[in-house]
């Protein structure tokens, strides 16, 4: 039976448009989900808005709209973008959709009955903007301990969820899976956070009108129809409401066990504590992994639409091209820490790593078989048997690639895909194909023809590789190379992506400019 995998983004607010850091996360997941499928597992990849709460309230106060004609305006943004960058998600959720309200309903009232949630009164430090209540500890000088703005006193009836009664749960689920938490420093932080206390968190609010509404409590007590859930346990339930009913479900079966939520390191606790802990209280078994990126910064500042530095993903598509982006937000930063974004880096890193190394490199050696070879196609088999320095790289390469991309080392597995190519322009430069082409000599013409079509096939290898990452390049690039079928049929990045898997027999097309080059306008 085929492998599963289940991958997540973040539900991102409908606030405003996504901006380049919404990009990170989605396309990250994007090429995880990619490699998963290429090297033959079956992929669910969940993306969608989250469209509740303070939050769109308020934006939806300011802009004169209601919060549903906000959330269906703002939807289409996220909608198009990901469609521009070529993001093959297999679901949209999005909060709003009855399936999903069905579901949040669904599990409050089971708590509700089990008295995981219960009904009291809340006084404390609240933060507007980051819709969370902070203790005076944590909301240190009366700020915000995340975005650091000012806190406000509030007083509310309120229900609230049991967390405390899983923290020693939590605990011992944190040891035995150390990779529960990914990377470590980021599990330290959330193991010190849970070793100082778990406290019931409230969990609904009575101050917006814009939620799901509280369940009638069976308990008998107030009726609480002014109350609505908070908006994080609504939004957490999406990765769970988006696969449908729970039970006699074979999608949950298939995919639950095998989540993989995919996070900023902004809204890590939620994911690590807060809906563990809720998933313990349902009976539910927790995910496989939480995965928390860096930020995107601006001088040091993370990227944001609040802080209004955000940067418009459609822009930069049109400026450096989708795949351009797509590579350079993975080859430039490492996915653990933050990354500082600037045109000029970014502009200089796909010009030399794609318009001159990679694309370049095709154009050449294309140009010299057809040149040299002529356009009939050739048996490569024998060539391929025989030892040379791009095969070599290949082999070297190949399990780093793997590895990586299978612990979020997207910048080191780029790293080795690039060994391939700089060890096929050395291999050019030391056989000097130009001057063989000059020789009388028969066996010089042989050796032409072997050199060209060992270049070949590293960057053929290369091109499966760079499958996932810049898919439409990586495409263009196979077809020129006279390698389309590699990409294609079972597994292609495991069965195609070794030396001499590829075609038996090579027509290459006249290459065209992969990438062109860019200019740093500004
Ligand atoms: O937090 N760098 O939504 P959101 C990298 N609705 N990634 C960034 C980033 C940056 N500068 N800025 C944003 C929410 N992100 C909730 C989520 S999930 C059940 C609910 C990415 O619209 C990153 O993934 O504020 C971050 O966690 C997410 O966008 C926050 O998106």
């Amino acid at each position: 039976m085929k492998k599963s995998y289940y991958i997540t983004t973040p539900i991102y607010y409908v606030t405003d448009a996504p901006h380049i850091g919404h990009l990170y996360t989605t396309v990250a997941a994007d090429i995880l989900a990619g490699y998963h499928r290429l090297i033959g597992e079956e992929v669910w990849f969940l993306t969608g808005t989250d469209e509740h709460g303070q939050k769109c309230e308020k934006k939806a106060r300011e802009t004169g709209e209601t919060p549903q004609a906000l959330a269906d305006r703002v939807v289409e943004r996220y909608k198009i973008a990901w469609h521009r960058y070529g993001i093959r998600y297999s679901d949209f959720i999005r909060t709003t959709e009855e399936r999903h309200k069905k579901v949040v309903t669904h599990y409050i009232e089971k708590l509700m009955k089990t008295g995981d949630i219960y009904l009291a009164e809340y006084e404390g430090l609240y933060c507007v903007p980051c819709e969370t209540y902070w203790t005076e500890t944590q909301a240190e000088g009366g700020k915000c301990a995340d975005c650091g703005r000012p806190v406000e006193k509030l007083k509310e009836e309120s229900y609230f969820f049991k967390m405390s009664a899983y923290e020693k749960k939590l605990l011992e689920h944190l040891e035995k899976h150390p990779n529960f938490i990914y990377p470590e420093s980021r599990r330290n932080e959330v193991l010190g956070f849970i070793r100082q206390g778990l406290k019931d968190i409230s969990i609904s609010r009575t101050t917006i009108q814009w939620g799901i509404p509280m369940p009638q409590d069976p308990g008998g007590k107030k009726a609480n129809k002014e109350h609505k859930v908070y908006v994080w346990f609504d939004a957490l339930t999406n990765y769970l409401s988006a696969l449908g009913p729970l039970e006699n479900n074979p999608k949950v079966a298939q995919y639950w066990p095998n989540a993989i939520h995919l996070v900023g390191k902004d809204i890590l606790r939620f994911h690590a504590v807060y809906w563990p802990t809720f998933l313990m209280a349902l009976g539910l078994p927790l995910p496989k992994q939480i995965v928390a990126h860096g930020w995107l910064t601006d001088s040091n500042r993370k990227i944001s639409k609040s802080l209004g530095n955000a940067i418009d993903p459609m822009a930069l598509a049109e400026e450096v091209g989708v795949d351009g982006m797509r590579y350079f937000l993975f080859r430039e930063f490492v996915f653990g820490l933050d990354g500082e974004y600037t045109k000029e880096v970014m502009i200089q890193r796909i010009n030399s790593d794609l318009a001159n190394d990679y694309g370049n490199c095709i154009s050449r050696v294309c140009s010299m078989i057809l040149k040299y070879c002529g356009d009939a196609p050739v048996a490569i088999e024998k060539i391929l048997s025989e030892p040379c320095e791009p095969r070599d790289a290949v082999g070297e390469a190949i399990p780093v690639f793997h590895n990586e991309m299978q612990s979020y080392g997207f910048q080191k597995a780029l790293e080795a895909v690039w060994k391939m190519i700089a060890s096929v322009n050395r291999y050019i430069d030391s056989q000097a194909p130009w001057a063989l082409a000059k020789s009388s000599d028969p066996a010089d013409k042989e050796k032409l023809k072997k050199v060209l079509f060992q270049c070949h096939e590293a960057l053929r290898v290369a091109s499966v590789f760079l499958l996932p990452i810049i898919p439409t390049s990586a495409r263009k690039a196979l077809k020129t190379l006279g390698a389309s079928e590699s990409h294609s049929g079972d597994a292609p990045l495991l069965q195609k992506s070794g030396w001499g898997q590829g075609p038996k027999e090579i027509k290459v097309e006249k290459p065209e400019p992969l990438f062109p080059r860019l200019e740093n306008k500004a």
